[in-house]
């Protein structure tokens, strides 16, 4: 009885002190669940670059080897996607040694993921191998395996701030992906050059699809909030093949005075791979001049314009490192005018890369094309918009 009568106390004590502490633990835990989701929110949209994950690893022991090998990859040259004037091999041979260490590399991943190892180890190890492909011609049945690392990082709650640090932004669409496919059937029926590798120009005139892909609503919406001005559609490119092309900012064919007002969209339809040629661009670039042809003592002529784009790659990429539009189908890639992009060389010559570009100004500007422009001489541009 007054063992009962004692456990009876107890018990009532120890629930007069759990209630006593419920209130501030669920606080506490309150508090605490805050503090966990502000900093999911704020790490979430954040660029992954290799000096963010650096800087975010930087207490974290053991991501300092990759850390070190990272920047030792860093500071050996990356070859351009391809130099005007100069062949456009990479250098193919040594390739085992380097197929070994990407092997090695995909196997680190694995046991990193596995072991449910600290995500930032993760995605250092996948800029690593994103290196490995820009400093190796691999062609090889790992490439698959390769594809879901390398696909490009997507920017959400950061988007807009993103944009104007590093001149481009990856976006999911909702672009129903029938709507692309009828869009390239249709193309491959109205063009017959286009499955030979031509680009098409201005197909909106022609083909309804590719018209709805560029006037695409939530598209234009994304322009306006990165801008905050309204965008007009005034050009469409679509390709079956990667371009190769050369390097160039789209600030040489078009320009708005006052300038800034320029970018493009560039919707993948079909998967971009390492292998199929993917866009290749310089991050960051936007932040470099407009560079005209009287920058590098051109005359403002189609002819110079090789001698434009040699001289442009000769500028100072540092800081910047090349980057590669690994896009799933229906994703898009926005970039600035400014942005320094071309087309990164076809490991696999016979692949297709459906895709579309759509170039936009913005209202209230005027229009002009600096590579037939000199001074103050300069070729306006009257725009046919898509509509
Ligand atoms: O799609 C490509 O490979 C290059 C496209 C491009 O450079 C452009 O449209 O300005």
């Amino acid at each position: 009885m007054y063992a009962h009568r004692r456990c009876e106390t107890l018990h009532a004590s120890a629930t007069n002190t759990l209630t006593k502490l419920a209130v501030p633990l669920a606080l506490i835990l309150a508090i605490l669940v805050l503090v966990e989701r502000i900093l999911a929110l704020l790490t979430s949209g954040q660029d992954s670059s290799l000096l963010t994950l650096v800087s975010r690893s930087s207490n974290n022991e053991n991501l300092k080897q990759v850390e070190v090998e990272l920047k030792e990859l860093y500071a050996h040259p990356v070859e351009h996607p391809r130099r005007p004037g100069t062949s456009a091999s990479r250098g193919v041979s040594g390739s085992d040694e380097r197929l070994n260490e990407i092997e090695v590399l995909l196997a680190r991943v694995d046991v990193a993921q596995e072991n449910g190892e600290d995500p930032l180890k993760v995605e250092l190890l996948r800029e690593k191998l994103k290196l490995f492909q820009l400093s190796t011609a691999v062609d090889t049945a790992m490439l698959p395996q390769l594809q879901d690392l390398l696909v490009t990082p997507r920017h959400g709650g950061y988007l807009k701030e993103h944009f104007h640090a590093y001149g481009y932004a990856v976006v999911d669409t909702d672009l129903p992906h029938t709507l692309l496919d009828q869009a390239v059937n249709k193309l491959s029926w109205e063009y017959p050059n286009f499955k030979k590798g031509y680009r098409v120009q201005d197909a909106w005139k022609d083909v309804m699809e590719v018209k709805r892909i560029a006037l695409h609503q939530s598209l234009l919406d994304v322009l306006v909030s990165l801008y905050g001005r309204k965008p007009r559609a005034f050009q469409t490119l679509n390709f079956a093949q990667g371009t190769e092309q050369p390097m160039h900012q789209d600030t040489i064919h078009f320009q708005s005075e006052p300038e800034g007002w320029m970018c493009a969209i560039w919707i993948a339809m079909e998967d971009v791979t390492i292998r199929n040629g993917p866009l290749a661009f310089y991050k960051g670039s936007n932040k470099l001049k407009a560079f005209t042809m009287t920058d590098f003592q051109l005359q403002p002529t189609a002819d110079d314009y090789p001698k434009y784009e040699e001289s442009l790659l000769k500028q100072n990429y540092d800081e910047m490192p090349l980057e590669l539009g690994i896009l799933r189908k229906g994703q898009a890639l926005i970039w600035d005018a400014n942005l320094v992009h071309g087309g990164s060389r076809r490991l696999d010559k016979e692949s297709t890369r459906f895709s579309q570009v759509t170039h936009f100004f913005f209202e209230g500007t005027k229009y002009y094309t600096p590579m037939l422009s000199q001074g103050k001489k300069k070729t306006y541009r009257d725009p046919v918009w898509v509509h």
